[in-house]
C-alpha cells in the first residue's frame, strides 16, 4: 500500500514578535523584546515548504489563527467596536494583551496528536487537537486548530481537545513520536510525558504534557495497547529548557534519535520500544551522550528539533537541523561524525528558521507529521497542499500584506490589527477556507 508522512507546516502570522510568554522555553525568555521580522519570519517557513516540497515529500500548509484574538477580551467584558475594545485593552490589560497578538500557532508539531489510520481500531486518521492549557497564549489555540485540521482532513476523526485542566495538560505531536517498518503499515506510537497529574506539583520549570492526556488519547484514538509505549520525560531535561520532547528526542522509521538525558529510565524506555515493536520492525536507538554533546548544547543548538525524514531514493534518512545546529561546535561536529559513520542517519541538511527559533521553534517545531494513505492524501483539501502555484500566490500575499519588523511598541498599533484581519480574510480565499473561518469573519457578518 502507498502512504507516506505529510509535513503539515503552520504558517506564520503576521503579528509575530518575541513577547517572551513561555516559562521554561529559554529562547522566548532570553529574546523577549527583540524586534521580530514577520515577513522574513514567514518567508523563512514557505522556504522550508518549498526545499521539502521539491525533494518530493508530501507538504501542507496550516493557517495562522486570528490575533488579536479579541473573543477573549470580549469574555472579560471590554465592549464597543473592535478597534475600540484593542486600544482600551491595551491601556487596561497590556499583558493579557500580549498573549492575545502571539503568532504561536506556527508551531505546527503543537496542534494535535495524530495518528495514522493503520495504527487505529476503526481504520481512519485520528487526530486530537492539544489542548495547550499550560501557557495562556497558547490555550486559546485548540478551537481553531480544530476547526483547520476538518478543512485539511475532512476524512478523519478528529476527537475535540481535553479539558483545559492542568491534570490533562496536552502539547501535542511535540511529545509523541510513531516508529514503522514502513509507512503503510501498523506501527509503534510513543508518547512522552513530563508529569503525573495527580502528582504534587513539583519544583522548576513547567512540565506541559501528564500521563493523563497521554492515555486519554491512546484511548481515544483506539490504538492497540500492546503497540504503543508511556515515556516519562526526565525532569533534568526540563530544567534543562527541554519545554517539548521534540526539543530532545526525534524518531522516524525504526529509529530513535534522543539525547541521554531524554528519559527519566532510558533502559526501561528500550525495553518498551524493542517489546511493543516484536514482530514489526528492530528498533534503532541513536543516544547521543552528554559527553559529546552537553545537554545545554542541545538545546541552544536545537540539534534534536531536526525533522528526520525520508527522501524518496535514499536508503537512509537526512536531518534537517536548524543552522544554529551548524554554527555550534559540538552539535556541528557530532552532526559531521553522525553521516559518516554507518548508522540509519545519512545526510545533514540546515535550513534558516532563526525567526522562529528566536521563540524556541525548530524545524521540528514548524510542521505536523501526518502520515496517509494515498487514497487519504488525494482527500486532502488541495488548496491546503503545497504547490508550486500555491507557493507563489503566498508569496505575494506575503508581501502585500505582511510588516517588514515589529516591535514590542508597535503592538498597541490598532492599524496591526486591520492589518492582520485583511491579510487572513485574504488567505481564507487562498486556502479555501469559507469566509467565516475566523472568529473576526463571523461577528463581522452579524
Ligand atoms: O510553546 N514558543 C513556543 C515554542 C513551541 C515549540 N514547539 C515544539 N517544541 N514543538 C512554546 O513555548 C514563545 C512565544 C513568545 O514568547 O512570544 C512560544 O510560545
Amino acid at each position: 500500500m502507498i502512504a507516506n508522512e505529510a509535513n503539515f507546516d503552520g504558517l506564520i502570522g503576521p503579528t509575530h514578535n518575541y513577547g517572551g510568554l513561555s516559562d521554561g522555553n529559554i529562547a522566548s525568555a532570553s529574546n523577549a523584546g527583540l524586534i521580530a521580522h514577520p515577513k522574513e519570519a514567514v518567508l523563512q517557513g514557505l522556504g522550508k515548504m518549498l526545499s521539502m516540497y521539491e525533494a518530493g515529500l508530501w507538504q501542507g500548509i496550516l493557517p495562522p489563527h486570528q490575533r488579536p484574538f479579541l473573543p477573549v477580551l470580549r469574555q472579560f467584558g471590554f465592549d464597543g467596536s473592535d478597534r475600540e475594545i484593542y486600544s482600551r485593552g491595551w491601556r487596561e490589560v497590556p499583558r493579557l494583551m500580549k498573549n492575545l497578538m502571539s503568532a504561536s500557532s506556527m508551531w505546527a508539531a503543537n496542534a494535535a496528536t495524530v495518528s495514522p489510520s493503520m495504527d487505529c481500531a476503526d481504520n481512519r486518521l485520528n487526530m486530537t487537537p492539544a489542548n495547550l492549557s499550560t501557557m495562556l497564549h497558547r490555550s486559546l489555540e485548540h478551537e481553531q486548530t480544530g476547526r483547520a485540521l476538518k478543512k485539511a482532513f475532512p476524512f478523519a476523526n478528529t476527537h475535540a481537545a481535553l479539558p483545559l485542566q492542568s491534570t490533562f495538560a496536552d502539547e501535542g505531536a511535540a511529545n509523541h513520536v510513531r516508529l514503522c517498518a514502513e509507512r503503510g503499515s501498523p506501527g509503534v506510537e510513543i508518547f512522552v510525558y513530563g508529569r503525573d497529574g495527580f502528582e504534587a506539583a513539583t519544583r522548576g520549570f513547567p512540565a506541559r504534557q501528564t500521563l493523563q492526556s497521554c492515555e486519554a488519547i491512546i484511548r481515544a484514538h483506539k490504538l492497540t495497547p500492546s503497540r504503543t509505549v508511556i515515556a516519562r520525560q526526565s525532569r533534568a531535561a526540563i530544567d534543562a529548557g527541554a519545554f517539548h520532547n521534540d526539543v530532545v528526542c526525534v524518531g522516524a522509521m525504526q529509529t530513535l534519535f534522543y539525547h541521554e538525558l531524554a528519559f527519566e529510565d532510558t533502559a526501561q524506555v528500550q525495553t518498551a520500544i524493542n517489546d511493543a515493536s516484536k514482530g514489526l520492525f528492530e528498533p534503532i536507538f541513536v543516544e547521543v551522550p552528554e559527553s559529546e554533546v552537553p545537554i545545554a548544547d542541545a538545546i541552544k543548538a536545537y540539534l534534536f528539533n531536526s525533522m528526520l525524514v525520508q527522501f524518496p531514493d535514499d536508503d537512509r534518512l537526512t536531518l534537517i537541523a536548524p543552522l544554529e545546529t551548524q554554527e555550534t561546535k559540538s552539535t556541528k561536529e557530532y552532526c559531521d561524525r553522525l553521516v559518516k559513520s554507518n548508522g540509519p542517519i545519512g545526510k545533514v541538511k540546515y535550513v534558516d528558521v532563526r525567526q522562529s527559533m528566536r521563540n524556541g521553534g525548530g524545524p521540528a517545531c514548524l510542521r505536523l507529521r501526518v502520515t496517509l494513505k494515498k487514497s487519504e492524501w488525494e482527500n486532502v483539501n488541495p488548496a491546503m497542499k503545497y504547490t508550486r502555484p500555491n507557493h507563489k500566490r503566498l508569496v505575494e500575499w506575503v508581501k502585500r500584506n505582511y510588516r517588514e519588523q515589529i516591535a514590542p511598541e508597535d503592538l498597541p498599533d490598532p492599524d496591526l490589527m486591520d492589518e492582520s484581519f485583511r491579510a487572513l480574510d485574504e488567505l481564507t480565499e487562498i486556502l479555501n477556507l469559507g469566509s467565516d473561518f475566523y472568529p473576526f469573519q463571523r461577528t463581522r457578518m452579524l
